[in-house]
């Protein structure tokens, strides 16, 4: 255990008994919903973990203390004011006691360390577009190629470039797999084309995979991938983003703020459609974690 990580009591209990636990990430939650709407959301996302029968642990930061299983009571503190942290803003965070919502890569690298081996999240942070000249490149896919845990997601969202997203984490060595799907999903998009290398049809051959990567001593993560339940039109999409982005440069928008940025103007312009696909992505991920968890652990 280390000294500025808390781990939940009911957490701790379900991993001394090998029983199943999801992680749940917050920086989707303060940097990619608006409040009140993401302390609903993180609740429902708890609530259908347990409906697949599995321990939920909402991890971020609070006053500086890594926590894994924040309590329903504590949610609120964290979702209404947090910094975004990746791993390189973990002991910033900390020594100055910080709340943080943790992205990706740094709740993959926290969940992992604790002894979970299973996330759910909505999308994942990629290669984004014009990387050739910005380099930004998020510290999510370089987390996933050294933390060995099931990230259960809908892909990535269009604000990204998808195909050098999809041809990086084949470089990172990352096995990207559908769920009942073979075609990376493109978050509020159900297909963005681009055909996925495996599939699988249940959660069973899920653990199968698991295990065959844990005696083979695989360092990376397990991206699974399916579409959110309630998918809009790609192209609305596209103009959507297009506008972003362009906002986002004409503002002078870059680094970490880029893609709150990105994510926030999406809510914003395009008001409940996006939100309520976002939000019914989550709980379904959160609902497919629950039972990849229970297939691991039943
Ligand atoms: N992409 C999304 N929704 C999100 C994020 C990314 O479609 O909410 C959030 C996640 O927390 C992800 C982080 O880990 O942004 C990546 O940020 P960056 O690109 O700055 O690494
Ligand atoms: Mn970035």
């Amino acid at each position: 255990m280390m000294e500025h990580m808390r781990v939940h009591p009911e957490v701790q209990e379900a991993l001394a008994h090998n029983r199943a636990v999801v992680a749940l990430e917050t920086a989707v939650l303060t940097h990619g919903l608006p409040y009140p709407a993401n302390v609903e959301t993180v609740r429902d996302m708890a609530y259908a973990v347990r409906s697949s029968g599995s321990v939920p642990a909402v991890i971020g930061l609070l006053h500086g203390d890594v926590v894994v299983g924040l309590e329903p009571s504590e949610w609120e503190e964290i979702l209404v004011d947090a910094e975004k942290c990746s791993i390189r803003d973990l002991a910033p965070a900390i020594i100055h006691h910080k709340n943080g919502g943790t992205t990706v890569a740094a709740t993959a690298y926290i969940a992992q360390k604790a002894g979970i081996d299973v996330f759910a999240t909505g999308g994942i942070g990629g290669v984004h577009r014009g990387a050739s000249h910005t380099w930004d490149i998020s510290a999510d896919l370089y987390a996933m190629a050294s933390c060995p845990i099931v990230i259960v997601s809908s892909g990535a969202k269009s604000i990204l470039d998808l195909p050098k997203t999809m041809e990086f984490l084949e470089s990172m060595g990352i096995p990207v797999i559908g769920y009942q799907t073979r075609d990376f999903p493109g978050f509020y998009v159900a297909s963005t084309g681009l055909a996925l290398p495996h599939f699988v049809e249940d959660v069973h051959e899920v653990g199968s995979m698991v295990r065959t990567m844990r005696d083979l001593a695989l360092p990376q993560a397990l991206l699974l991938v399916q579409p959110g339940p309630l998918p809009v039109d790609p192209d609305l999409v596209e103009n959507l983003v297009r506008d972003a982005l362009e906002h986002a440069a004409a503002q002078g928008i870059s680094g970490k703020l880029l893609t709150p940025f990105l994510l926030n103007y999406l809510n914003s312009v395009a008001g409940d459609h996006l939100q309520r696909a976002n939000i019914a992505l989550l709980k379904a991920n959160a609902a497919l974690a629950g039972k990849v968890a229970g297939a691991l652990h039943g």
